[in-house]
C-alpha cells in the first residue's frame, strides 16, 4: 500500500474521501488525520494477527505490565517510523500539499498519567515490543486524562481533559471479551468435607469492556498489545435505581486521579484499582487456560509486573480465584501467587505509601478483604514463630495497622521480587524505608535503574540531532543505544562540536517559533536555555529556582553594566489541585517573571517564562531545545527521575543534586560535564535523623537569600500583598523541611558556573559527553535487566516461520 509516494497519494486520497465523504479539496485536517490513522492501522493489522498467533502458539512465559497510568503521549508519527514508511508519507502528503505535521498537530496526547510513572510505563511498552519481548500492559482507558491547565492571572485553573471526543483512531473495542467485575455484596462460607467454601453474593455487576492499542516494535514486524479497560453498566443490571447504577458504572472509568496528597477517603479510586486487576486478571486465567494450561504451573508461564502499590490487589484476585474457583488449598494457592507477581516502588517519601481504611475496603470488596486479613495473619503468625515477642517488628512489618490496609507491605510479602527504580533509591529502601522488610526476605529486593525510549526521545524528537549522529558514527545506535559511545572518539573533533552547537540552535529556534505561535512570547534565542519542567513538588523545589532567579536579577540591577550571560529560564508543571503549596509556586513563578520581564534592566538578560499545560508534546519540544536540565531536588527524595535522562540524551548539561539517577549519570560521565551542588542524601538523612538544621540561621546570615526571600512579601512583586506568606512561613517558621535555604549558596555557585562556562569549547564537549554516555539510559537496557533477573522470559524469535 505504501509501496510508492504516487502509490500511497492514490491510496490516501480515495480514504479520505471514503471516510470523510467529501471530495478531497474540501476535507479537513482532522479528516486527513483520521484517514492517515485509519491507513496506518490497516497496515499493522497483519502484523499484529501474526504476534497475537505466535504467542498463542509457542506457550512461552509472558509478562504482563499492570498500571493504572500509561502516558503514551501521541502516536502518528511514531507508527509511521517503526513501520519504516515516514517518508514516503511525508513526502507524498507535501505533493498533496499537505504538511504531515499540521495533521501530526490535530492528534489529543493520550495523557493517561500524571507523570514519570505513568511515562515509565510507556516507554517500557516501547522497548518491549522494540526488542520482541512477549509482553503487554493493562490500564484504564479513563475518558478523560490528566486535567488541562490553563493559566488565568498567573494561577492554575484544571479543565477537563476530553481527548477521547474526537474518537480514538488507534484502539479497537473488543466487546466479545468484555468480562463482569463484582463489587460490594456480602461473603457466605459453608463447610464441605472439612473445607471451607467462600460465596461472594449480592453483588454490584461492572461490565469491563476491552480497548485494545497496537503496539509497535521498532521496525520488527512486532505488533503487541496495550489493554485499556472501560466500564459500561451490565446489560442485566440491578432492579432498582438504574439510573444511579449507571452513572456510579460509568464514573469507574470517567476520570484519571491527580496525584494528590493522598487522600485515602477516594472510594472510587479504589474502585479503579479493583476494576483494572480483576479484569486484566480474568483475561490473562482465560486465555491461559484455554491454552490448556494447567492453574498449578500459571507462574510458569505468567509473569504479572505491578507498577507500584496501586494494582497490588491483583494479589488477593489471584488468590480468589484459586481458592475460590479452582478449589486450591491456601498453600498452593498462595505458592503460585507469590511466583506470579513482582513489584516496583517509586518513592520513598513514606507519607506517599498508599493505604485504605479497612471499613471502606471491607465494604467494597469483602472477599478481598477476607483474604488480605488472613494473608495478614499468616504472615504474622511467620514472624512471631521467627522472632518471638518481637511486637515491634510485628508493627512495622504488617499489613493491617491502625484501621488501614497498607498496600506496600502487602504487595512485598505477595511477590517473589520488589524493585526500586535507581541505585540510590533502592539502597535507601534496602537501608531504611524497607530494611526491616529486607531483612526478612534477604534476596528479594532488586535495583532496575530506570530508562527512556530514546525512539520517541531521542530519534522522534530530535532529527538534527539523530542526523548528525548518524553522520558520525552510522546507525548501529538506533537499535544498540549503548554504540552512542562512539561519539566518545570525537570528542576532540572541533568540527563536530560545532555540528552540535549548530543544532542546538536550530532546535531553540524552532522552540522560539512554536512559543511565539502559542503564546505570543519572543524568546530571546542566544541566551541560555534553563529549563525546568516536571510536576510541581515541594521536594523538587522549583521554588530553589524562583529563588535564584530572584538572586540573579537583584546582582544584575547592582551592576548593570557587568557582562551578564543572557538567559531564559522556562517552567513547565502541573500542580495537583488540591495541593495548596504547589499551586501558590506556580502563582510565585508568574509573579516573578512579570517583575523580571517588566524590568527595564533586568529584561536585558534574563527572561522568564512559563508554559502553561506541560504534557508529553510539549515535551518533545523543550527538551531539544535545552542548554541546561534542571534535576535540583532534596537529595535522597527523588526515586529516579526520567526527564534528567531525556535531558542528558539531548546534550542538555545537568544542574543537579546527587539524587536519584543523577548519581548514576555523575558515575558515568564524572563530575567535569554537568553541575553539581548541594546536600549528598547522606548528609540529608542525618540531618532528618539528628537534626541540627536551622534554617533561619542562613536567612539571617546570608545577605543574597535574605533579599530574595524578604521580596517574597515586601511589595516587590506587585498586587499579591500576603499571597506568599506560607512559602516565606514553610522556609522559616517550618524550618524549610526540603533544604532549600541550605542547599542555596551552593546552587548559586553552580549557576554561576553554568553562566561563565557557557559557549565555550568545553561546553560542547560535555554536551558530546552527555549524549555519549545516554546509551546506558535507554529503556531498552532497563527492560533486558527486568527480562533477565526478574522475569525470566526470552525474546520471541521470527526466524523459525
Ligand atoms: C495516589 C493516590 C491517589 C491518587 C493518585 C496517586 C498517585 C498517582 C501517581 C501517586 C503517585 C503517582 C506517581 C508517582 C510517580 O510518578 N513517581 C515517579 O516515578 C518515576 C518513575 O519511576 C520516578 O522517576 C520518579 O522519581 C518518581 O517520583
Amino acid at each position: 500500500m505504501f509501496s510508492s509516494r504516487s502509490a500511497f497519494c492514490q491510496q490516501f486520497v480515495k480514504k479520505l474521501e471514503l471516510l470523510s465523504g467529501k471530495p478531497f479539496a474540501d476535507t479537513t485536517s482532522r479528516e486527513q488525520f483520521l484517514a492517515l490513522g485509519t491507513m496506518v492501522r490497516e497496515q499493522l493489522s497483519p502484523d499484529w494477527i501474526a504476534t497475537n498467533e505466535r504467542l498463542r502458539s509457542e506457550q512461552g512465559k509472558q509478562v504482563y505490565y499492570f498500571s493504572i497510568e500509561f502516558l503514551l503521549g501521541r502516536m502518528l508519527r511514531q507508527q509511521l517510523q517503526y513501520l519504516g514508511i515516514e517518508e514516503v508519507v511525508e513526502k507524498g502528503l507535501l505533493e498533496l500539499g499537505i504538511p504531515l505535521s499540521d495533521i501530526e498537530e490535530i492528534e489529543c496526547d493520550a495523557g493517561l498519567g500524571n507523570g514519570g510513572l505513568g511515562r515509565l510505563a510507556a516507554c517500557f511498552l516501547d522497548s518491549l515490543a522494540s526488542l520482541q519481548y512477549p509482553g503487554h500492559g493493562f490500564g484504564i482507558r479513563y475518558k478523560h486524562g490528566l486535567f488541562k491547565q490553563k493559566i488565568v492571572d498567573g494561577f492554575q485553573v484544571e479543565w477537563p481533559d476530553p481527548w477521547l471526543i474526537n474518537g480514538n483512531v488507534w484502539e479497537v473495542r473488543r466487546s466479545d471479551e468484555a468480562v463482569e467485575v463484582h463489587f460490594f455484596g456480602n461473603v457466605e462460607s459453608s463447610e464441605a468435607g472439612g473445607k471451607l467454601q467462600f460465596r461472594h453474593l449480592n453483588t454490584e455487576k461492572v461490565m469491563a469492556v476491552p480497548y485494545d492499542i497496537p503496539i509497535l516494535g521498532y521496525q520488527n514486524e512486532t505488533v503487541n498489545t496495550l489493554r485499556l479497560w472501560s466500564a459500561e453498566p451490565s446489560p442485566f443490571p440491578p432492579h432498582q435505581d438504574i439510573m444511579r447504577y449507571k452513572r456510579d458504572t460509568e464514573a469507574i472509568t470517567e476520570f484519571l486521579y491527580p496525584d494528590d496528597t493522598h487522600d485515602p477517603g477516594k472510594l472510587l479510586r479504589l474502585k479503579q484499582q479493583y476494576f483494572l486487576v480483576s479484569a486484566s486478571l480474568q483475561t490473562i486465567v482465560r486465555s491461559f487456560v484455554k491454552q490448556k494450561g494447567d492453574m498449578r504451573s500459571f507462574h510458569e508461564r505468567v509473569v504479572i509486573q505491578l507498577n507500584d502499590t496501586h494494582p497490588v490487589l491483583a494479589i488477593p484476585e489471584l488468590m480468589r480465584i484459586l481458592l475460590d474457583e479452582y478449589g486450591f488449598s491456601w498453600e498452593v494457592a498462595w505458592d503460585v501467587t507469590t511466583r506470579t507477581f513482582a513489584y516496583t516502588n517509586h518513592t520513598t517519601l513514606s507519607e506517599a505509601l498508599e493505604t485504605w481504611p479497612i471499613h471502606l475496603f471491607k465494604h467494597l470488596l469483602p472477599r478481598m478483604y477476607g483474604i488480605v486479613e488472613e494473608i495478614h495473619e499468616r504472615w504474622c503468625g511467620q514472624l512471631w514463630e521467627e522472632t518471638p515477642g518481637d511486637w515491634s517488628r510485628i508493627e512495622q512489618l504488617s499489613i493491617l495497622a491502625d484501621g488501614e490496609v497498607r498496600m506496600a507491605p502487602l504487595a512485598i510479602v505477595g511477590s517473589f521480587c520488589v524493585n526500586g527504580v535507581a541505585e540510590l533509591h533502592t539502597e535507601i529502601l534496602k537501608k531504611r524505608e524497607m530494611r526491616q522488610f529486607h531483612e526478612a526476605f534477604p534476596g528479594k529486593f532488586q535495583n532496575k535503574t530506570n530508562g527512556i525510549a530514546h525512539r520517541r526521545w531521542l530519534m522522534k524528537s530530535n532529527p538534527s540531532l539523530t542526523h548528525l549522529i548518524d553522520d558520525a558514527i552510522g546507525e548501529r545506535w538506533r537499535s544498540e543505544p549503548a554504540a552512542l559511545q562512539e561519539l566518545r572518539k570525537l570528542e576532540d573533533d572541533p568540527n563536530l562540536l560545532e555540528q552540535l552547537r549548530v543544532v542546538k540552535r536550530k532546535n531553540k529556534s524552532l522552540l522560539a517559533q512554536y512559543v511565539k505561535e502559542q503564546f505570543g512570547i519572543a524568546l530571546r534565542e542566544d541566551a541560555i536555555f534553563d529549563i525546568h519542567i516536571k510536576r510541581l513538588h515541594a521536594y523538587k523545589r522549583q521554588l530553589l529556582n524562583v529563588l535564584h532567579i530572584l538572586s540573579l536579577a537583584n546582582s544584575i540591577r547592582e551592576e548593570p553594566n557587568h557582562n551578564w550571560t543572557p538567559r531564559v529560564f522556562l517552567f513547565g508543571a502541573k500542580a495537583s489541585p488540591g495541593y495548596t503549596y504547589a499551586k501558590t509556586i506556580i502563582k510565585l513563578i508568574h509573579s516573578v517573571a512579570d517583575s523580571i520581564n517588566q524590568d527595564p534592566i533586568v529584561r536585558k538578560y534574563i527572561q522568564v517564562v512559563f508554559l502553561e499545560n506541560y504534557r508529553v508534546s510539549l515535551a518533545e519540544r523543550l527538551i531539544p531545545a535545552a542548554d541546561v536540565s534542571e534535576q535540583i531536588s532534596t537529595a535522597s527524595k527523588e526515586a529516579s527521575g526520567t526527564g534528567n535522562m531525556k535531558f542528558m540524551m539531548n546534550g542538555a548539561l545537568t544542574i543537579g543534586t546527587l539524587d536519584g539517577a543523577n548519581v548514576e549519570m555523575h558515575n558515568r560521565i564524572g563530575a567535569e560535564h554537568m553541575f553539581l551542588f548541594g546536600l549528598n542524601a547522606e548528609e540529608v538523612m542525618s540531618y532528618q535523623r539528628d537534626g541540627g538544621y536551622v534554617a533561619r540561621e542562613y536567612y539571617t546570615h546570608d545577605p543574597r537569600i535574605r533579599h530574595a526571600v524578604d521580596q517574597l512579601t515586601n511589595g516587590f512583586l506587585p498586587h499579591t500583598g500576603d499571597l506568599f506568606n506560607t512559602i516565606v512561613d514553610s522556609l522559616i517558621e517550618e524550618n524549610d523541611t526540603f533544604f532549600v535555604l541550605r542547599d542555596f549558596a551552593s546552587y548559586l555557585a553552580a549557576q554561576q558556573t553554568v553562566a561563565t562556562s557557557y559557549d565555550r569549547m568545553s561546553w560542547w564537549r560535555s554536551t558530546l559527553v552527555n549524549i555519549a554516555e545516554s546509551g546506558h539510559f535507554s529503556s531498552d537496557r532497563t527492560i533486558r535487566e527486568y527480562a533477565k533477573d526478574i522475569w525470566n522470559i526470552q525474546p520471541v524469535s521470527h526466524e523459525m516461520y
